[in-house]
């Protein structure tokens, strides 16, 4: 399946994607031991995580974005990061047929999100798609998740850039944007800089490299980084611009260490999100959880100190 993949044949690489996503655990060693063949390929490609929220265009611009880089001959997959199965009309899936173009267009590879409800599930599997796609010799490969919280931490610990995307907004409310999401965002790109909404997107974006610029600076920017800019998804108007500056921020990053220490200290964070990850789902059989219920029932009736009963329970598990 590894050569398969490597050579580019498309069905080996959905087949590849498969495995990861299984929960099985015979498949998950075979994943294991896919994914370690597959690193040996030394391709990379640039792996950019899109995030905003839903309706601020992010399906439209993964399609305009994505048709303008394989008209520059690039090839592009694109995987979803989505942490809530609950999601329909906006899920990827559901995009296949919105995003149309790039769906027909050989040189792009769209995989929809596999339904899942556990973010620490979902992040390995991403994370996993990622690397197949990579050695599938992708150029780009663009990682979307909706801002819902954590899920856009998950995607930028996968992403050499982490874009985000966000609708101009009147008043002076910097849209509830959280200060942790602002602090993780390399771009921001104001879309729907078209039309009606052309004014307001630039006040927004102005009040957004405002925002950028107090924050405190980071050692992977160059100066003038991270930066705001304006685009519209629907237009395909300021994309080439937008690429040119992802581009010049991931020479500069590769020229100063940057890109690959980035890419290390991924790896050892999931790494231990992995051990983490394994650790819990120790709890997670029958016999655990019943183990805990009894365990807890009799903590809440007084028979055991909370401690106590910690303690009861690792020992089980060691056991076990
Ligand atoms: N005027 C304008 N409208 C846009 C632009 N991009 C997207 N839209 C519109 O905004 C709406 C939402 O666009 P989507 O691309 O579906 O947004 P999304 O972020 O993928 O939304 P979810 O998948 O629900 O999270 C649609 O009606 C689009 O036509 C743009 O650049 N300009
Ligand atoms: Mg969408």
């Amino acid at each position: 399946m590894a050569e398969k993949v490597i050579a580019g044949d498309r069905r080996a690489l959905s087949r590849a994607i498969t495995l990861v996503e299984s929960a099985r655990k015979d498949h998950r060693e075979e994943a294991v031991a896919l994914i370690e063949r597959l690193a040996q390929s030394g391709r990379q490609a640039l792996r950019i995580g899109l995030s905003g929220t839903p309706g601020v265009g992010k399906s439209t611009f993964i399609e305009s974005f994505g048709m303008m880089l394989t008209a520059q001959g690039l090839r592009v997959a694109v995987l979803a990061v989505d942490p809530s199965s609950a999601r329909s009309g906006g899920s990827i899936l559901g995009d296949k047929t919105r995003m149309e173009r790039l769906s027909r267009d050989p040189n792009a590879f769209i995989r929809p999100s596999p339904s899942q409800t556990q973010l620490g599930g979902v992040a390995r599997r991403s994370r996993e798609a990622v690397a197949i796609c990579e050695a599938a010799g992708f150029d780009v490969v663009l990682i979307e998740t909706v801002g819902v919280g954590q899920s856009e931490t998950v995607v930028a610990e996968m992403a050499d850039l982490f874009i985000l995307l966000l609708a101009p907004a009147g008043g002076d409310e910097l849209q509830g944007v959280k200060r942790g999401i602002m602090e993780m965002a390399d771009i921001i790109l104001v879309n729907k800089a078209d039309g009606d909404l052309k004014p307001v997107a630039t006040r927004t974006c102005s009040d957004y490299a405002g925002a950028l610029r107090l924050l405190r600076k980071r050692p992977q920017d160059p100066q003038g980084y991270p930066k705001a800019m304006m685009v519209s998804a629907m237009e395909e108007t300021g994309l080439q611009t937008a690429w040119e500056e992802m581009q010049a921020l991931t020479a500069w990053r590769r020229e100063n260490g940057h890109f690959d220490g980035m890419r290390a200290a991924q790896a050892r964070y999931w790494f231990r999100e992995d051990v983490r990850n394994a650790l819990l789902s120790q709890l997670d059989t029958p016999e655990a959880r019943s183990r805990m219920a009894d365990l807890a029932g009799q903590v809440g009736t007084g028979g055991l100190t909370p401690a106590r009963g910690a303690e009861e329970m690792l020992r089980w598990l060691r056991r076990t």
